[in-house]
C-alpha cells in the first residue's frame, strides 16, 4: 500500500537572503552556553509547552518520534533530582571517572555539585522511547530511538536559546534514578536531563578555545 501525498514546498530565498538569514543565525547560535548557574526566576508553563512542540517537530525513525519529555517545577521533585545526582556524580568524581576523563573536565570546572538542580525553575527529562505497549500487550518496536531523541534534543536546546532561555544538556550519570523519580516504565531510558531558565545575573561561563570548524569539515574526498 502506498502513503497518501500531498503537496509541499518552502518559500525561495536567493543566495544573498540565505547567507544574511544564516549570519543572523550563526551570531545567534554562536553565542549560547551551558549555564550551571541559574537564576530562580520563573518561566511560564506555556513557553515550556511551546519548546517541547518545537522540539517535538523533530524528524524520527519511521516517524515514530521515540521520545518522553518529563517536565517538572514542582520543587519537592527537583529535589529528590539533585539529590540523586550529586549522590552519582560524588562516586563518579572520587572514584569511577578515570584521570583522563578528569582532565578532560577540568577546564570546565565541573564537580559534584549541582545546586542549579533545584534552582532552575524547570528540569526537563527526556526519555528514549525503545518501545510502546499496545493495548493489547504487544510490544511496538522503535526504529533509530537514539539519533531520533539526539536530533531532538538538538532542536530543544536550540529553541530554548532563540526563545532566550538558557539549557544545560546535562548527564548525571547512571541515570536511572531519573526513570524512577518520574515514575516512567521500563520500555523508557533516560537520555537528557536539562535544567531551563535564566542565567543567574552573576553567572559565569568556562572561557575555553572552540575548535575551529574547518579541523571538522572535509568537502568531497
Ligand atoms: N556528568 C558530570 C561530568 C561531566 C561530563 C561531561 I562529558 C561534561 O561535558 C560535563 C560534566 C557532571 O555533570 O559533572
Amino acid at each position: 500500500m502506498s502513503a497518501k501525498m500531498i503537496p509541499w514546498s518552502l518559500p525561495h530565498r536567493n543566495v544573498g537572503g540565505q547567507l544574511a538569514r544564516g549570519g543572523e543565525l550563526l551570531d545567534e547560535m554562536t553565542r549560547r552556553r551551558s549555564c550551571r548557574h541559574f537564576s530562580d526566576a520563573p518561566v511560564d508553563r506555556r513557553v515550556i509547552e511551546q519548546v517541547m512542540a518545537i522540539a517535538h517537530t523533530a524528524p524520527s525513525g519511521a516517524n515514530r518520534k521515540p521520545w518522553r519529555f518529563v517536565a517538572i517545577d514542582d520543587p519537592a521533585i527537583k529535589r529528590d533530582i539533585r539529590l540523586a545526582a550529586e549522590a552519582e556524580e560524588r562516586k563518579n568524581y572520587d572514584r569511577r571517572f578515570p584521570d583522563e576523563w578528569l582532565e578532560a573536565l577540568e577546564p570546565i570546572g565541573t564537580d559534584a555539585h549541582k545546586p542549579y538542580l533545584e534552582t532552575a525553575p524547570w528540569l526537563i527529562v527526556l526519555f528514549r522511547v525503545d518501545y510502546e505497549v499496545m493495548p493489547d500487550g504487544r510490544k511496538q518496536k522503535n526504529y533509530y530511538p537514539m539519533e531520533s531523541i539526539g536530533i531532538m534534543s538538538g532542536f530543544f536546546i536550540m529553541a530554548c536559546h532563540m526563545m532566550g532561555l538558557a539549557t544545560l544538556t546535562d548527564t548525571p550519570s547512571p541515570m536511572k534514578f531519573l526513570r524512577e523519580i518520574c515514575g516512567r516504565p521500563d520500555s523508557e531510558k533516560p537520555i537528557l536531563l536539562i535544567p531551563v531558565g535564566y542565567p543567574a545575573v552573576d553567572c559565569m561561563v568556562p572561557d575555553i578555545p572552540k575548535k575551529p570548524l574547518a579541523e571538522t569539515v572535509q568537502w568531497n574526498r
